[in-house]
Protein backbone atom coordinates (compact mmCIF):
# COMPACT_ATOMS: atom_id res chain seq x y z
CA UNK A 1 0.00 0.00 0.00
CA UNK A 2 1.57 3.41 -0.77
CA UNK A 3 1.82 6.19 1.49
CA UNK A 4 -1.46 8.01 0.47
CA UNK A 5 -3.62 4.73 -0.44
CA UNK A 6 -6.89 5.36 1.53
CA UNK A 7 -8.92 1.91 2.42
CA UNK A 8 -12.56 2.40 1.53
CA UNK A 9 -16.14 0.92 3.15
CA UNK A 10 -17.17 -1.75 0.58
CA UNK A 11 -20.16 0.10 -0.17
CA UNK A 12 -18.03 3.05 -2.16
CA UNK A 13 -16.58 2.55 -5.10
CA UNK A 14 -13.00 2.75 -5.18
CA UNK A 15 -11.09 3.74 -8.51
CA UNK A 16 -8.40 1.65 -9.20
CA UNK A 17 -6.26 4.97 -9.88
CA UNK A 18 -7.86 6.30 -6.70
CA UNK A 19 -5.12 7.80 -4.27
CA UNK A 20 -5.68 9.91 -1.79
CA UNK A 21 -8.01 12.78 -0.63
CA UNK A 22 -7.58 16.55 -0.55
CA UNK A 23 -9.67 19.05 -0.20
CA UNK A 24 -9.80 20.73 -2.90
CA UNK A 25 -10.59 24.89 -2.94
CA UNK A 26 -11.28 26.28 -5.89
CA UNK A 27 -10.39 29.81 -6.25
CA UNK A 28 -11.88 32.21 -8.83
CA UNK A 29 -9.75 34.77 -10.93
CA UNK A 30 -12.19 37.23 -12.10
CA UNK A 31 -9.52 39.20 -14.38
CA UNK A 32 -9.73 40.37 -17.65
CA UNK A 33 -7.73 43.36 -18.59
CA UNK A 34 -4.88 41.62 -19.48
CA UNK A 35 -6.96 39.95 -22.00
CA UNK A 36 -8.84 40.72 -25.14
CA UNK A 37 -12.32 40.28 -24.25
CA UNK A 38 -13.79 41.40 -20.50
CA UNK A 39 -16.56 38.83 -20.62
CA UNK A 40 -13.40 36.52 -19.19
CA UNK A 41 -14.31 38.36 -16.26
CA UNK A 42 -17.76 36.40 -15.73
CA UNK A 43 -15.84 33.07 -16.04
CA UNK A 44 -15.29 31.86 -12.59
CA UNK A 45 -19.20 32.67 -11.42
CA UNK A 46 -20.63 31.16 -14.57
CA UNK A 47 -18.45 28.04 -13.68
CA UNK A 48 -19.31 28.14 -10.58
CA UNK A 49 -23.22 28.15 -11.12
CA UNK A 50 -23.14 25.30 -14.24
CA UNK A 51 -20.59 23.38 -12.33
CA UNK A 52 -19.85 23.19 -8.78
CA UNK A 53 -22.56 21.09 -7.73
CA UNK A 54 -21.96 18.21 -10.35
CA UNK A 55 -18.22 18.25 -9.66
CA UNK A 56 -19.27 18.04 -5.52
CA UNK A 57 -21.24 14.97 -6.84
CA UNK A 58 -18.85 12.97 -8.80
CA UNK A 59 -16.04 13.46 -6.54
CA UNK A 60 -14.05 11.05 -3.67
CA UNK A 61 -12.94 14.49 -2.93
CA UNK A 62 -14.37 17.22 -1.31
CA UNK A 63 -14.81 20.43 -3.14
CA UNK A 64 -15.17 24.21 -1.77
CA UNK A 65 -15.75 27.19 -3.07
CA UNK A 66 -12.92 29.30 -1.89
CA UNK A 67 -14.24 32.92 -2.98
CA UNK A 68 -13.32 35.09 -6.31
CA UNK A 69 -10.66 37.37 -6.79
CA UNK A 70 -12.37 40.53 -8.42
CA UNK A 71 -10.33 42.84 -10.50
CA UNK A 72 -10.26 46.53 -8.95
CA UNK A 73 -10.74 48.94 -12.03
CA UNK A 74 -9.97 52.47 -10.07
CA UNK A 75 -9.72 55.51 -12.00
CA UNK A 76 -6.15 56.34 -14.00
CA UNK A 77 -4.53 53.03 -12.94
CA UNK A 78 -2.80 51.47 -15.97
CA UNK A 79 -3.46 47.86 -16.78
CA UNK A 80 0.13 46.36 -15.43
CA UNK A 81 -0.75 48.39 -11.80
CA UNK A 82 -4.78 46.39 -11.96
CA UNK A 83 -2.72 43.58 -12.96
CA UNK A 84 -0.03 43.83 -10.10
CA UNK A 85 -2.88 44.55 -7.04
CA UNK A 86 -5.07 42.03 -8.84
CA UNK A 87 -2.13 39.24 -8.60
CA UNK A 88 -0.79 39.87 -5.34
CA UNK A 89 -4.01 39.24 -3.94
CA UNK A 90 -4.71 36.18 -5.84
CA UNK A 91 -1.09 34.99 -5.38
CA UNK A 92 -1.71 35.40 -0.95
CA UNK A 93 -5.00 33.55 -1.23
CA UNK A 94 -3.25 30.44 -3.39
CA UNK A 95 -0.62 30.71 -0.82
CA UNK A 96 -2.72 30.21 1.96
CA UNK A 97 -5.08 27.15 0.92
CA UNK A 98 -1.93 25.35 -0.09
CA UNK A 99 -0.47 26.43 3.91
CA UNK A 100 -3.54 24.89 5.12
CA UNK A 101 -3.08 21.62 3.52
CA UNK A 102 -5.58 22.34 0.55
CA UNK A 103 -5.04 21.98 -2.86
CA UNK A 104 -5.90 25.11 -5.15
CA UNK A 105 -7.98 24.84 -8.29
CA UNK A 106 -7.58 28.63 -9.79
CA UNK A 107 -10.46 29.24 -12.78
CA UNK A 108 -9.65 32.19 -14.64
CA UNK A 109 -10.25 34.97 -15.85
CA UNK A 110 -7.18 35.76 -18.40
CA UNK A 111 -4.24 34.21 -18.25
CA UNK A 112 -2.22 36.88 -16.62
CA UNK A 113 -3.87 35.53 -13.39
CA UNK A 114 -1.01 33.07 -13.66
CA UNK A 115 1.38 35.38 -12.68
CA UNK A 116 -0.51 35.53 -9.39
CA UNK A 117 -1.53 31.59 -8.95
CA UNK A 118 2.04 30.52 -9.44
CA UNK A 119 3.80 33.11 -7.43
CA UNK A 120 1.68 32.14 -4.34
CA UNK A 121 2.54 28.60 -4.78
CA UNK A 122 6.04 28.93 -5.45
CA UNK A 123 5.94 31.42 -1.92
CA UNK A 124 4.20 28.10 -0.05
CA UNK A 125 6.39 26.08 -1.34
CA UNK A 126 9.78 28.06 -0.51
CA UNK A 127 11.49 27.24 -4.00
CA UNK A 128 10.58 27.73 -8.41
CA UNK A 129 8.28 25.07 -8.99
CA UNK A 130 7.63 22.91 -12.40
CA UNK A 131 5.13 23.54 -14.66
CA UNK A 132 2.99 22.15 -17.78
CA UNK A 133 1.44 24.96 -19.34
CA UNK A 134 -1.22 23.64 -22.41
CA UNK A 135 -1.78 26.75 -24.62
CA UNK A 136 -2.19 27.84 -28.22
CA UNK A 137 0.08 30.44 -27.41
CA UNK A 138 3.47 30.68 -26.06
CA UNK A 139 2.49 33.29 -23.46
CA UNK A 140 6.33 34.42 -23.68
CA UNK A 141 5.63 38.30 -25.08
CA UNK A 142 7.86 40.82 -22.95
CA UNK A 143 6.92 44.89 -23.62
CA UNK A 144 9.35 45.26 -25.44
CA UNK A 145 8.40 42.28 -28.08
CA UNK A 146 3.97 42.70 -27.31
CA UNK A 147 2.53 44.07 -30.32
CA UNK A 148 -0.52 44.19 -28.40
CA UNK A 149 0.80 44.77 -24.78
CA UNK A 150 -1.71 42.84 -23.52
CA UNK A 151 -0.40 41.35 -20.08
CA UNK A 152 -1.87 37.54 -20.74
CA UNK A 153 0.61 37.33 -23.86
CA UNK A 154 3.22 37.69 -20.69
CA UNK A 155 2.49 35.43 -18.27
CA UNK A 156 5.52 32.82 -18.88
CA UNK A 157 8.27 35.47 -19.66
CA UNK A 158 7.29 36.98 -16.00
CA UNK A 159 7.70 33.61 -14.03
CA UNK A 160 10.63 33.07 -15.39
CA UNK A 161 11.80 36.28 -14.46
CA UNK A 162 11.64 38.44 -17.62
CA UNK A 163 9.35 41.32 -18.26
CA UNK A 164 8.04 44.59 -16.50
CA UNK A 165 9.69 44.48 -13.26
CA UNK A 166 5.97 45.02 -11.14
CA UNK A 167 4.78 41.44 -12.70
CA UNK A 168 8.13 39.59 -11.58
CA UNK A 169 8.96 40.28 -8.35
CA UNK A 170 5.41 38.79 -7.08
CA UNK A 171 6.55 35.60 -5.61
CA UNK A 172 10.31 34.74 -4.19
CA UNK A 173 13.81 35.64 -5.25
CA UNK A 174 14.41 34.15 -8.88
CA UNK A 175 12.18 33.17 -11.12
CA UNK A 176 9.48 30.94 -10.26
CA UNK A 177 9.23 28.45 -12.68
CA UNK A 178 11.96 26.22 -12.71
CA UNK A 179 13.19 26.60 -16.50
CA UNK A 180 14.55 22.97 -16.96
CA UNK A 181 11.39 21.57 -15.31
CA UNK A 182 8.78 23.82 -17.66
CA UNK A 183 7.39 22.84 -21.05
CA UNK A 184 4.90 23.87 -23.08
CA UNK A 185 2.16 21.85 -25.16
CA UNK A 186 0.32 22.77 -27.88
CA UNK A 187 1.29 25.31 -28.97
CA UNK A 188 0.57 26.79 -32.82
CA UNK A 189 0.50 30.93 -32.87
CA UNK A 190 3.68 32.70 -31.21
CA UNK A 191 6.09 35.27 -32.62
CA UNK A 192 9.84 34.44 -33.03
CA UNK A 193 10.71 36.01 -30.29
CA UNK A 194 8.69 33.86 -27.70
CA UNK A 195 10.57 30.64 -28.69
CA UNK A 196 13.16 32.54 -28.63
CA UNK A 197 13.74 33.46 -24.82
CA UNK A 198 11.84 29.72 -24.23
CA UNK A 199 15.04 28.68 -25.58
CA UNK A 200 17.45 30.81 -24.03
CA UNK A 201 15.93 30.00 -20.44
CA UNK A 202 16.16 26.60 -21.54
CA UNK A 203 12.69 25.98 -21.69
CA UNK A 204 10.88 23.37 -23.58
CA UNK A 205 7.86 23.19 -25.72
CA UNK A 206 5.93 20.91 -28.44
CA UNK A 207 3.90 22.78 -30.84
CA UNK A 208 1.25 21.51 -32.54
CA UNK A 209 2.52 20.25 -35.26
CA UNK A 210 4.99 18.02 -32.99
CA UNK A 211 1.74 16.69 -30.96
CA UNK A 212 0.50 15.79 -34.26
CA UNK A 213 3.35 13.88 -35.06
CA UNK A 214 4.02 12.15 -31.78
CA UNK A 215 0.53 11.81 -30.85
CA UNK A 216 -0.96 13.23 -27.06
CA UNK A 217 -0.58 10.94 -24.96
CA UNK A 218 3.16 10.36 -25.68
CA UNK A 219 3.81 14.17 -25.97
CA UNK A 220 1.71 15.04 -22.45
CA UNK A 221 3.60 11.43 -20.59
CA UNK A 222 7.31 13.43 -21.95
CA UNK A 223 6.12 16.59 -20.59
CA UNK A 224 4.92 15.40 -17.22
CA UNK A 225 7.97 13.29 -16.84
CA UNK A 226 10.29 16.84 -17.02
CA UNK A 227 7.87 18.74 -14.98
CA UNK A 228 6.83 16.02 -11.89
CA UNK A 229 11.37 15.66 -11.86
CA UNK A 230 11.22 19.29 -10.13
CA UNK A 231 11.67 18.71 -6.27
CA UNK A 232 9.82 21.55 -5.13
CA UNK A 233 6.99 20.23 -6.87
CA UNK A 234 5.36 21.17 -10.35
CA UNK A 235 1.75 22.52 -11.59
CA UNK A 236 -0.49 22.40 -14.17
CA UNK A 237 -1.97 25.33 -15.87
CA UNK A 238 -4.27 25.33 -19.03
CA UNK A 239 -4.96 27.70 -21.24
CA UNK A 240 -8.35 26.61 -22.84
CA UNK A 241 -7.89 27.93 -26.33
CA UNK A 242 -5.11 24.72 -26.85
CA UNK A 243 -8.11 22.94 -27.52
CA UNK A 244 -9.67 23.08 -30.85
CA UNK A 245 -12.47 25.74 -30.77
CA UNK A 246 -14.91 23.47 -31.97
CA UNK A 247 -14.34 21.32 -28.12
CA UNK A 248 -14.25 24.86 -25.96
CA UNK A 249 -15.52 27.65 -28.17
CA UNK A 250 -15.91 30.17 -24.44
CA UNK A 251 -12.43 30.97 -24.88
CA UNK A 252 -11.50 35.06 -26.15
CA UNK A 253 -8.48 33.86 -28.48
CA UNK A 254 -9.52 30.65 -30.41
CA UNK A 255 -7.05 29.47 -32.33
CA UNK A 256 -8.04 26.66 -35.22
CA UNK A 257 -6.28 22.90 -35.53
CA UNK A 258 -6.14 22.46 -31.52
CA UNK A 259 -6.10 19.54 -29.21
CA UNK A 260 -9.03 16.95 -28.96
CA UNK A 261 -10.50 17.33 -25.72
CA UNK A 262 -11.10 13.38 -25.90
CA UNK A 263 -7.41 13.43 -26.11
CA UNK A 264 -6.47 15.65 -23.95
CA UNK A 265 -8.39 14.12 -21.15
CA UNK A 266 -7.64 10.64 -21.84
CA UNK A 267 -3.79 11.57 -21.74
CA UNK A 268 -4.10 13.12 -18.27
CA UNK A 269 -6.14 10.87 -16.76
CA UNK A 270 -3.71 8.19 -17.53
CA UNK A 271 -0.70 10.43 -15.90
CA UNK A 272 0.89 8.91 -12.75
CA UNK A 273 -0.94 10.46 -9.53
CA UNK A 274 1.76 12.62 -7.20
CA UNK A 275 1.30 14.44 -4.14
CA UNK A 276 4.05 17.08 -5.81
CA UNK A 277 1.38 18.15 -8.09
CA UNK A 278 0.66 21.26 -6.31
CA UNK A 279 -2.16 23.73 -7.67
CA UNK A 280 -4.00 23.57 -11.02
CA UNK A 281 -5.01 26.62 -12.90
CA UNK A 282 -7.67 27.01 -16.24
CA UNK A 283 -7.51 29.99 -17.78
CA UNK A 284 -8.94 32.01 -20.83
CA UNK A 285 -13.07 30.63 -19.83
CA UNK A 286 -15.46 32.89 -21.72
CA UNK A 287 -19.35 32.57 -20.96
CA UNK A 288 -20.04 34.90 -23.96
CA UNK A 289 -18.90 32.97 -26.16
CA UNK A 290 -19.94 29.42 -24.59
CA UNK A 291 -23.46 29.67 -26.01
CA UNK A 292 -24.10 25.90 -24.94
CA UNK A 293 -22.35 25.28 -21.89
CA UNK A 294 -20.17 23.59 -23.98
CA UNK A 295 -16.95 24.90 -22.47
CA UNK A 296 -17.68 25.11 -18.59
CA UNK A 297 -18.57 21.55 -18.88
CA UNK A 298 -14.96 21.05 -20.13
CA UNK A 299 -13.18 22.99 -17.37
CA UNK A 300 -15.03 20.32 -14.98
CA UNK A 301 -13.70 17.26 -16.60
CA UNK A 302 -10.14 18.58 -17.28
CA UNK A 303 -10.25 19.18 -13.14
CA UNK A 304 -11.83 15.62 -13.18
CA UNK A 305 -8.70 14.27 -15.34
CA UNK A 306 -6.15 15.50 -13.29
CA UNK A 307 -7.15 15.00 -9.61
CA UNK A 308 -8.91 11.25 -10.03
MN1 LIG B 1 -2.38 31.57 -22.31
Amino acid sequence: MRRFDVEWPHSFPSPASYTFLMNIQIVGAACSVGGRHSGCRQGPEVFKHKELVGLQQSSQHQYFWNGTEQEQLVGSSTNTAVVREYCRRLRDRVREVIRHHDFPVVIGGDHSCAIGTWAGVTQAQRGSVGMLWIDAHMDSHTPTSSGSGKIHGMPVACLLGEGDARLVDLGHKGPIFSPQHTCLVGVRSFESTEPQLLQDKGVSFYTMEQVNQLGLAKVISLAYKKVSACPTGFGVSIDLDALDPQDAPGVSVPEPDGLKVNELLSALRSLPRSDKLKAIEIAEFNPEFDTDGRTSTVVSKLIHSLLH
